[in-house]
């Protein structure tokens, strides 16, 4: 390699973008819209706020080959497909770990810069997984007995209280002092799982579900002994386990599956990140209660406190993590009329205040935003009872008709329990937009380009 060559590759910049959401809130939606935009950028008028594209200096994107060679690659193409097709669908939630790198091609401003080497590469790494198995990282600050007292605590409430009932009912015959035989450990790891399973269903929509490997196995852990185990509801203190009972052989299977599926996840996938964008899609826990609600605000409080953002923190001290930008976003946003914005926004910004705070203390710059990864429905206005109203068209999730509804005000504060009345929210699912044109101009957004503004524009 050339002297000039090997100077100018050591002026590009390289980010890891770390994409974090539960399960559904749409990670691979938004990564699949990331790069259709930033492929798009060159030809497209749909990002007026990312700058690099709005003062004419990109120059283009491509997919490069991903650094990890061991790591399957992010199928865009099949995404994109998929979500360009006719009929266009959503990808199928996401069942293992894949990467994509980006190569985005830029008009350097650096005056020094400019002379010598004007175009600069600043390459983008991103990783998808299935949301699940980000609520196994709060897992790794928790010995067993406080891990199944969490749980234990939770089953407390409804709706847990009764989809349990059948696993608890039969942990409850179990002598833990008793020899650890497969066959039970089998049978009530299998009964706790459709616990979790059954809290899944979209009437219940809970989120923290654990071990996230339990509804989400992956093709390398499928029906292997390390996922046959299970919380305890009560552990008696003053009993002497041996080495070969239920007790001490669940205990054993759970710190082996922090050791070996915990950890190692988060040291090949978490580490060395310098961004972050967090996903939640709050409208989905309006439509079914204060509840899922709650479950949802903590599952994510849980996951974000586990990364503590500080020099101490447990990301941190395991996997050296750096994160100096945070971006909150509420997803889906097209799910609302355009005036909602801001209150979907304020909603999220006051969900998630304490985590926010605890990573501004240490430094770290963050936004919240609200954002449609892809833009499914049409602001459009109605008259109801002589009064002009704001609402959206789609087409529905289920059926082949557009519609025309107004989905309900977003509220800025968690309304009250009590006010979580049936039928407040219509927030409804929509297909994806057909659209003639989506190669030459790019897939239709809400705000993606403030996210890659925000994101990466300081980069360039
Ligand atoms: N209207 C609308 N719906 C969206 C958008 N993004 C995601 N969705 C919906 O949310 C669902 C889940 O999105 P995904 O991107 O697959 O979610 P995920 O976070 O990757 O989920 P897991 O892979 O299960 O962890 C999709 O199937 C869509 O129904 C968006 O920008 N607008
Ligand atoms: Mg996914």
């Amino acid at each position: 390699m050339k002297f000039n060559e090997k100077f100018n590759r050591s002026l590009d910049k390289q980010v890891k973008l770390a994409v974090t959401g539960l399960s559904r809130s749409g990670k691979t939606v938004f990564i699949t819209s990331l790069v259709h935009q930033l492929l798009h950028g060159l030809e497209d008028r749909r990002l007026p706020f990312f700058k690099i594209v709005s003062t004419d200096r990109l120059r283009g994107t491509k997919i490069l080959p991903q650094p990890d060679m061991h790591i399957p690659t992010f199928r865009y193409d099949r995404a994109i497909e998929q979500l360009c097709g006719d009929p266009p669908t959503w990808p199928e939630p996401t069942n293992g770990i894949s990467e994509v790198r980006l190569a985005i091609r830029y008009l350097s401003n650096n005056p020094l810069l400019k002379r010598m080497s004007p175009i600069k590469t600043l390459y983008v790494d991103i990783v998808d997984y299935p949301g699940e198995w980000l609520l196994d990282l709060p897992l790794l600050e928790l010995s067993y007995e406080e891990w199944s007292e969490q749980i234990a605590r939770l089953c407390e409430m409804e709706p847990r209280a009764t989809l349990s009932q059948e696993w608890r009912t039969f942990l409850e015959t179990l002598d833990l002092t008793s020899e650890a035989e497969d066959s039970t450990l089998r049978q009530v790891s299998q009964l706790y799982t459709d616990f979790l399973y059954r809290c899944k269903e979209p009437q219940y929509n809970l989120s923290l579900l654990q071990p996230g490997r339990f509804t989400m196995p992956g093709e390398d852990l499928k029906g292997a002994p390390l996922l046959e185990f299970c919380p305890l509801l009560k552990i008696p203190q003053d009993i002497d386990y041996n080495d070969n009972s239920l007790y001490a052989e669940m205990k054993r299977r759970y710190e082996s599956y922090k050791e070996h599926v915990v950890k190692k996840f988060y040291k090949a996938h978490f580490s060395s990140f310098d961004r972050q964008i967090i996903l939640a899609d709050v409208l989905r826990t309006f439509n079914t209660g204060y509840a899922s609600f709650v479950d949802m605000r903590d599952a994510i409080n849980m996951v974000l406190k586990s990364f503590h953002y500080g020099k101490s923190g447990l990301i941190n001290k395991f996997f050296g993590l750096k994160i100096d930008k945070m971006l909150f976003a509420a997803t889906k946003a097209d799910h609302v009329t355009p005036d909602q914005l801001s209150h979907l926004e304020s909603f999220l910004q006051n969900m998630l205040a304490t985590s926010q705070n605890n990573a501004t203390f240490e430094g770290v710059s963050s936004e919240t935003l609200a954002l449609a990864a892809v833009k499914c429905t049409q602001a459009a206005h109605t008259t109801f009872q002589g009064k002009k109203m704001s609402c959206i068209k789609g087409m529905p999730i289920e059926g082949d008709k557009p519609i025309a509804l107004f989905p309900g005000e977003v509220p800025i504060e968690v309304p009250m329990p009590e006010e979580w009345v049936e039928g407040r929210f219509h927030f409804m699912a929509f297909k994806p937009p057909r659209l003639a044109n989506v190669h030459g101009s790019g897939l239709p957004h809400i705000r993606l380009d403030h996210a890659l503004e925000f994101l990466l524009g300081d980069k360039f």
